[in-house]
């Protein structure tokens, strides 16, 4: 019999992931399945949620110079951008509600003009039973809180090493262009940033 995992609180997280091993880091599929076999509570997280009507909220969990831990808070149908992650490693997990990642590959880029060309490639859904990772071969995606899901969705995201700022993309448009990424809140603190 399969038996799903017993959710911890997000600490016990934080102190697993303080735990690994940095070469853990530098790879996709053993951090996806640590998250998915450490599911967390969502009464835990409680410190670290905000809502906002008009866009969803980055909220810092934890950061050290190998990685940073936050909770993004979507209401329904929200969306991000089309983006990328600046090279680096992402894990997602969703210990709230269900999300749908939607990937692209980047066909052709120049940041410089600000032109790019993209093309669908997957969709995969998120959800307490399933974490996934950002695959470095094609990084560009979107998260979605389809309408139809009907209820908030919380993600938790692991990017190995911090970064702040990201490349956004319209692939309607053929655009793209460096902006920056803020928090709402810091370790349970509206932030200043
Ligand atoms: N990467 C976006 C952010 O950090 C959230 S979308 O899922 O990766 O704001
Ligand atoms: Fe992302």
């Amino acid at each position: 019999m399969i038996t799903a995992a017993k959710p911890v609180p997000i600490q016990k997280l934080v102190e697993g992931l303080r735990q690994l091993p940095e070469s853990i880091f530098d790879q996709t599929e053993p951090l996806r399945k640590f998250l998915e076999d450490t599911p967390v509570e969502a009464d835990s997280l409680v410190p670290y949620l905000t809502w906002d009507r008009h866009h969803y909220t980055r909220n810092l969990i934890d950061r050290t110079p190998l990685y940073e831990l936050m909770a993004i808070c979507w209401e329904i149908g929200q969306v991000s951008s089309v983006h990328n992650h600046r090279d680096q490693n992402c894990w997602m997990a969703v210990p709230v509600g269900r999300l749908l990642v939607e990937n692209f590959h980047l066909v052709h880029q120049d940041l410089q003009a600000g032109r790019c060309r993209l093309e669908p490639l997957n969709t995969v859904e998120m959800n307490p039973a399933h974490a996934c990772a950002v695959d470095l071969a094609d990084p560009v995606h979107r998260v979605v809180n389809p309408r139809e899901f009907s209820q908030r969705a919380v993600s938790l995201h692991v990017y190995s090493r911090p970064f702040d700022t990201c490349v956004v993309y319209s692939p309607e448009q053929g655009t793209c262009g460096k902006i920056q990424l803020h928090f709402n809140t810091m370790f349970g603190k509206t932030a200043g940033n």
